[in-house]
């Protein structure tokens, strides 16, 4: 397959025009988004749901990653990932398959509705986690593009994913809260460097390849600003794959735990990396046949035994 999206190839960054659309769905009146909002995900790369979900369904989700965060050990062990020279646990891989409640929040028709529209397709889960920035010690995510180490590392063939954050505890100005350079989506930032084998293992903690340079990433903020959205527990942060993103660590005693579900397009299901010969593991990206995720309305908070 031809490589439109060519990264870590060349001796110096190029920032490239994006060949993909951002909403491949086209909009009618019984889309789940209203048309300013989809206008807004196209024109930004990015766009927050507030009060989509009800205060007792917040509970219920901020209850389940409670109950990950405290036991580990229960967990494979793989998908549990430390801060960098630190015991406190930064993410957690494929929630949505460690976790039913989980699972249940990735089919949610007001979650996935929404990705099958935005992306034009069936979608699937192509990577889920939860990024717990903890007190003090949390640390940052430096700026990237997703789809640029998507399609590097993985084989992610064409701009047709997207990420839900969904904000688990307040993100405040403060305390690490997601940024984002609106309007990046439209432009591929090729990164320099060779990838080394096995690069995910030290780039799961902290990133050394795929890694924006600085002046390409100047130029994108001095022309778009920066964004960082904050909301109460429940708000959901939508952004594209390819939007310049990072996020501050978070020196506040006020954690911030936000879980993430990765939707790609059924059509867009990845092929051999483009930049490395070894695919990285399935908990960082689900390979083989898509799983379509078939969306379930109602409630999210499962009733009680008897
Ligand atoms: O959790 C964050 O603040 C950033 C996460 C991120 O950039 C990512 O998961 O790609």
């Amino acid at each position: 397959m031809k490589d439109i999206y060519p990264s870590r190839h060349a001796e110096a960054a190029a920032l490239l025009p994006r060949l993909d659309p951002v909403v491949h769905g086209d909009w009618t009146p019984n889309a789940p988004l209203n048309r300013e909002q989809a206008t807004h995900f196209d024109r930004d790369g990015y766009l927050v749901l507030e009060d989509i979900f009800s205060q007792e369904e917040v509970t219920f989700l901020q209850g389940e990653a409670g109950k990950l965060l405290s036991d580990p050990d229960a967990l494979e062990e793989e998908t549990v990932i430390t801060e960098p020279g630190g015991r406190e646990i930064r993410s957690i891989f494929r929630i949505h398959a460690q976790s039913r409640v989980l699972a249940r929040l990735a089919a949610d028709e007001r979650l996935a509705g929404v990705a099958r529209f935005l992306l034009g397709d069936e979608v699937y889960i192509h990577q889920s986690r939860l990024n717990y920035k903890p007190g003090f010690q949390g640390r940052e995510f430096y700026w990237h593009s997703d789809f640029e180490t998507w399609h590097v590392e993985d084989g992610m063939p064409r701009m047709r994913a997207l990420s839900m954050s969904i904000l688990l505890a307040e993100n405040t100005p403060h305390n690490g809260p997601l940024m984002l350079i609106p309007g990046s989506h439209r432009t591929f930032l090729t990164c320099v460097g060779q990838t080394p084998e096995d690069h995910y293992r030290v780039s799961l903690k902290k990133q050394e390849y795929g890694v924006p340079d600085e002046n390409s990433l100047a130029q994108l903020a001095h022309e778009h600003g920066i964004v960082a959205p904050t909301g109460k527990p429940g708000t959901v942060v939508i952004f594209d794959c390819n939007i310049m993103h990072g996020s501050n660590g978070n020196i506040t005693p006020f954690p911030r735990a936000n879980a993430f579900l990765v939707y790609n397009a059924v059509s867009n299901a990845l092929v051999q990396p483009f930049g490395v010969e070894k695919p990285r593991p399935e908990f960082i990206a689900a390979r083989g046949a898509p799983q379509m995720v078939q969306p379930v309305s109602g409630s999210l908070v499962e009733e009680a035994p008897a």
